[in-house]
């Protein structure tokens, strides 16, 4: 299953997140992050990613791996399932921008608008922002996008 990096910018009780603009998940607000290129590792992946998509520069020990969650699309007509790797990163260089890919909007994290992001972000993110470490499996429906089933465990 393909490897896939999630990066969530927190900085004074804010989150920054984005529309994507094109691909998988379009429409969707999320954080950053995409597929590894040939030869990197899921940090250099997600540093990338992160200077692509918003413009900011991190440091890979500056990312904090927060959640490691599988997403299965057993009706998709192509091989969508994916482990995501999910990071906060609090110290940056570079102010955040839109880019092509994604727009860039700051959310209080008491605010978070779940109705706008992927169905299992609602279960999973909270207990991120509460400090947890989650690890999750999540099976999604016909339509590719309805959760028709989770397991979620939490880690201190
Ligand atoms: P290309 O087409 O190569 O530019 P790339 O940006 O490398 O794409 P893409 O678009 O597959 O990768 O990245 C998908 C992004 O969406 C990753 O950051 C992971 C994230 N993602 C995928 N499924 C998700 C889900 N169910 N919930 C969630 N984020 C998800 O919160």
């Amino acid at each position: 299953m393909r490897d896939v990096t999630l990066i969530l910018p927190m900085h004074d009780g804010r989150l920054l997140l984005g529309v994507k603009k094109r691909g998988f998940g379009v429409g969707k607000l999320n954080g950053f992050g995409g597929k590894l290129n040939e030869g990197e590792t899921i940090v250099e992946a997600a540093a990338r990613e992160l200077f692509e998509e918003v413009g900011i520069e991190v440091f890979a020990d500056d990312l904090k791996k927060v959640a490691e969650l599988t997403f299965l699309f057993p009706h998709a007509e192509e091989d969508w399932d994916q482990v995501v790797h999910v990071y906060t990163v609090n110290s940056w260089r570079g102010e955040p921008v839109e880019s092509e890919e994604m727009g860039c909007e700051w959310h209080s994290v008491d605010e978070i608008p779940f109705d706008r992001m992927w169905d299992d972000d609602k279960h999973w993110l909270p207990r991120v922002l509460a400090g947890k470490f989650v690890k999750g499996k999540f099976s999604f429906g016909e339509d590719n996008s309805t959760i028709t089933a989770q397991e979620i465990v939490e880690e201190a």
